[in-house]
């Protein structure tokens, strides 16, 4: 080894050097001995703590710079020179990353955990205990954010070489409390104890304008725009390497803060108006400030759009400066260059970049739109009507002039172009415009992407397909050739072998270590789904996770649950699409059966539920009150001897979900059909040998053809039928009549069986479900009822049932995110991953 690289910050020049690993080669002499010594030295020179005084936090700290520094030395070796530069790089833009806890992650990858386990606890540390006082990084709301995470450590692992970029909120998503059965927001506060993952660059910094006016300039003859923003922001760079599997690759998650520029006014501060010039620092930081916790609404605000475009600028100005270093000439961006949308909240980068190409670096129109076209994709992850983003007009043209005179002719060429295709047609107009004249003026940001972008994709199978017949219909007859599925997929990295070491132990002795690195090996373990010793095991190893849960239940809700009972899992957002409600009906279905025959053999399990609701839907708060609601009239209910528990667990995270995902037996997967775009919970529970009680719709409709229709329990109307159903009119009231069981639960709930303290409290909820049952509750329920039943007699028959759990972990192994990212690398971005 030769160079020692540049320390990246102040900090590391204290530091005790060690030799830089290049990348993809193993980690030299990472003894036990040696992290111990670098991780006191961190806790001593770093933290500023003595071992006898250390919390366990401060020992996380410590051990997480020592890791760190590793995956610096890789990180440099990755991002040298310019002459190591990628052919192509792929940059992420979103606007969530729900990235969890780190140190396992980092410690998985480089293949240190059990090193780091045995020098912590030399030191009388236990590594277990420090993994719990890292902070929950929660920069996002549910699916998409968690999606954009499992990417990032797909990139890193298969070789493809990327960006992540978003914001660094100083407020992730709120924490949730449940008080007296009703959902409480309590803020976030991730960094208070700082972040020893990032690196700050305020030297990084890019001006970000909002409001002013564009003028027009002559330069040679030539008429160029010039926009005079009335203020400017700054985004400012922390940096979080991504470290792969086995560490060959380090990638860059670049999150960007907002800080008030030079026009704060100095002036009025020297003047004696320390408030007055403070408030206005206040103002412009509040951008990067909290993450919107709205989930499938759009929040509609400004400071909303101004994130968007704030993160928007800031990393469009990012890569185009580093194309320039690289390659010199921005007419060639789209050969070294990937950028794809995570949904609309970016889709602002469409006219930022012709601004860009054009205003800035003086290309043409058609060269800038070329470029434009080839260098963006657009991933959709949703159909509601309701989240499907769009702006008002006068909003956008106060904020973002510029942008809308371009957004303005971006629609005039594109609905030229249809015109001449198809004349006449205006509802095919109407339908791919820009702009929706329908309730006001609004920008549509789905047909801005869509229209900016070589490649749009789904999420599922089957959510593709809606897409071509739904939102994008005409936009997709216009241009067939740019829609496609990308599948979703996981990291089995942390959805497996952080999450489930247990299981995956079992796994690795079954099919051999190999399938570390290819998922695809799972599938020779459905060879022996009937093997009694194998199933033995599992059910240990279960048994154990199931353990660990009812621990945590007994902990945070002082409930106990027998951990020989089904676990019966449905956690998520909560949403009315998403039927939290048909499960509760459910679980009171089958409470009213235990009431009246006590004395039957019941079979044991636990509903187990989790998950937050946005703050302002009060749908969705109300169902939890009803989860809590029912859970404390059954779990005190002595006719139930127990056999029944109901659990909601508060502050749903991606540290819970690893806790409860491999405890599950049932996975519940239950949408409305065609509203969940694809699920991703579904797949990490499957993988851990839950089996699932689903509709056709999302990603459930592959995992069943994974799995096969014997290991799945598939129930309810399909997406066709729910259309059909709601075109003619669904009426709840012929459900409810043919139904005698579930007259009885809406009874019961409607008369305050379960809310003795407020007897109407759940009138609204029941006769509004009557009234217009929007995502048809009533209509699946007897079939969800007689699907459950299924699931009670396999459970019953303990061999056969762990031959379906065994089927369904033998082949998920599709469900990999370094397949679906292989698909995107292949099929929309043109990189060549290097390690695949
Ligand atoms: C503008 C407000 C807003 C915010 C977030 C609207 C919509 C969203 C997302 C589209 C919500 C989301 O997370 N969607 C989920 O994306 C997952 C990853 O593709 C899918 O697995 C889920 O089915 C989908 O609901």
């Amino acid at each position: 080894m030769n160079d020692v690289p540049t320390p990246i910050d102040p900090e590391a020049a204290r530091r005790p050097v060690r030799e830089a690993a290049p990348a993809g080669a193993p980690d030299p002499g990472v003894d036990v001995k040696r992290l111990q010594k670098e991780i006191l030295a961190e806790l001593t020179y770093s933290v500023g703590r003595s071992p006898e005084t250390a919390s366990p936090r401060d020992w996380f700290v410590a051990t997480a710079y020592a890791v760190r520094d590793r995956i610096v030395d890789r990180w440099i070796v990755d991002h040298a020179s310019k002459e190591n530069k990628p052919e192509k790089r792929v940059y992420y833009l979103s606007l969530e990353f729900l990235i969890g806890r780190l140190l396992f992650d980092a410690l998985n990858n480089l293949n240190l955990t059990e090193v780091a386990r045995e020098a912590l606890s030399g030191l009388g540390v236990d590594l277990d205990r420090i993994r719990t006082a890292e902070p929950d990084a929660a920069l996002g709301n549910g699916g998409l954010g968690r999606l954009a995470a499992c990417f990032m450590d797909s990139m890193a692992s298969i070789g493809v070489p990327a960006f992540g970029y978003g914001i660094r909120y100083d407020h992730g998503l709120f924490r949730q409390g449940i008080r007296d059965g009703w959902q409480q927001e309590y803020p976030e506060d991730w960094l208070s104890f700082g972040n020893p993952w990032e690196f700050a660059h305020p030297e990084i910094d890019y001006p970000i304008g909002f409001g002013g006016y564009v003028e027009q300039v002559s330069e040679g003859g030539v008429a160029r725009h010039v926009w005079r923003p009335a203020e400017t922001v700054e985004a400012v760079a922390f940096d979080t390497p991504v470290v792969g599997w086995r560490g060959r690759h380090v990638n860059t998650l670049r999150l960007w803060s907002a800080r008030a520029g030079d026009q704060i006014k100095l002036e009025a501060f020297n003047r004696g108006d320390y408030v007055g010039a403070l408030a206005d620092r206040v103002r412009v930081e509040s951008i990067s400030r909290v993450l919107y916790p709205s989930d499938e609404t759009p929040a509609g605000q400004e400071l909303r759009l101004r994130q968007e475009y704030f993160f928007v600028s800031g990393s469009l100005q990012d890569l185009v400066r580093r194309h320039l270093e690289e390659w010199g000439d921005l007419r060639s961006l789209a050969d070294h260059v990937a950028i794809q949308l995570n949904d609309t909240h970016p889709a602002i980068a469409v006219p930022e970049l012709m601004r860009l190409l054009m205003d800035v670096h003086g290309l043409d129109w058609d060269e800038a739109w070329k470029v434009t076209l080839a260098t963006f994709s657009y991933t959709n992850h949703t159909l509601l009507p309701e989240a499907l983003e769009s702006w008002p007009v006068p909003l956008m043209e106060r904020l973002l002039p510029r942008h809308m005179q371009i957004i303005y002719l971006i629609n005039a060429l594109e609905l030229d172009a249809a015109r001449k295709r198809h004349p006449g047609d205006d509802g095919l107009l109407a339908s791919i415009s820009l702009i929706d004249e329908s309730n006001g003026r609004r920008v549509r940001m789905g047909q801005l992407a869509f229209t900016g972008s070589h490649k749009i994709n789904g999420v599922s199978a089957l959510h593709t397909e809606l897409m071509k017949q739904t939102v994008f219909r005409d936009l997709h007859r216009l241009h067939p050739d740019r829609i496609v599925n990308k599948t979703n997929g996981i990291t089995f990295r942390r959805w497996l072998s952080q999450a489930n070491p247990g299981l995956t132990s079992i796994l690795i002795d079954a099919v051999g270590p190999e399938v570390l690195d290819d998922p695809m090996r799972l599938e020779k373990l459905a060879g022996m789904a009937t093997d009694s010793g194998l199933h033995e095991r599992l059910i240990d190893a279960k048994r154990a996770n199931k353990v660990a849960l009812a621990k945590v239940i007994s902990d945070r809700l002082d409930i106990q649950v027998d951990p020989d009972a089904l676990f019966d899992v449905q956690i998520k957002r909560i949403h009315e699409y998403k039927r939290q409600l048909l499960n509760i009906l459910e679980t009171v279905a089958i409470y009213n059966a235990m009431r009246a025959q006590p004395m039957r053999a019941w079979m044991p399990r636990v509903k187990i539920f989790a998950g937050k609701a946005a703050a302002s839907y009060h749908q969705a708060k109300l169902i939890i009150k009803l989860a809590n609601d029912v859970a404390r009239v059954v779990n005190s209910d002595p006719t139930v001897r127990g056999l029944l528990k109901v659990a909601f667990l508060p502050n749903y995270n991606v540290s819970l979900a690893e806790i409860i995902i491999p405890a599950a037996d049932l996975s519940e997967q239950i949408s409305t059909a065609g509203m969940e775009a694809s699920g991703t919970g579904n797949m990490k529970l499957a993988l851990n040998g839950a089996l699932t009680i689903g509709t056709l719709d999302g990603a459930n409709v592959e995992i069943k053809e994974h799995v096969g229709d014997d290991n799945i329990f598939i129930f309810g109307l399909t997406a066709q039928e729910v259309e059909a159903r709601k075109r003619r009119g669904y009426d709840a009231h012929a459900a409810v009549e043919a139904s005698s069981m579930l007259r009885e639960v809406l009874e019961s709930i409607r008369n305050g069986v379960f809310s003795p303290d407020d007897p109407n409290r759940y009138r609204g909820l029941i006769d509004g479900l009557l009234a217009h049952d929007t995502f048809l509750v009533t209509a699946d329920f007897d079939a969800y009822f007689a699907a459950q039943r299924r699931v009670y007699k396999l459970w019953r028959d303990r061999a056969a049932w762990m031959k379906a759990s065994v089927v369904n972990t033998a082949r998920v192994g599709w469900f990999s995110s370094d397949r679906t990212i292989a698909e995107y690398a292949d099929d929309i971005w043109g990189v060549t991953p290097a390690s695949r």
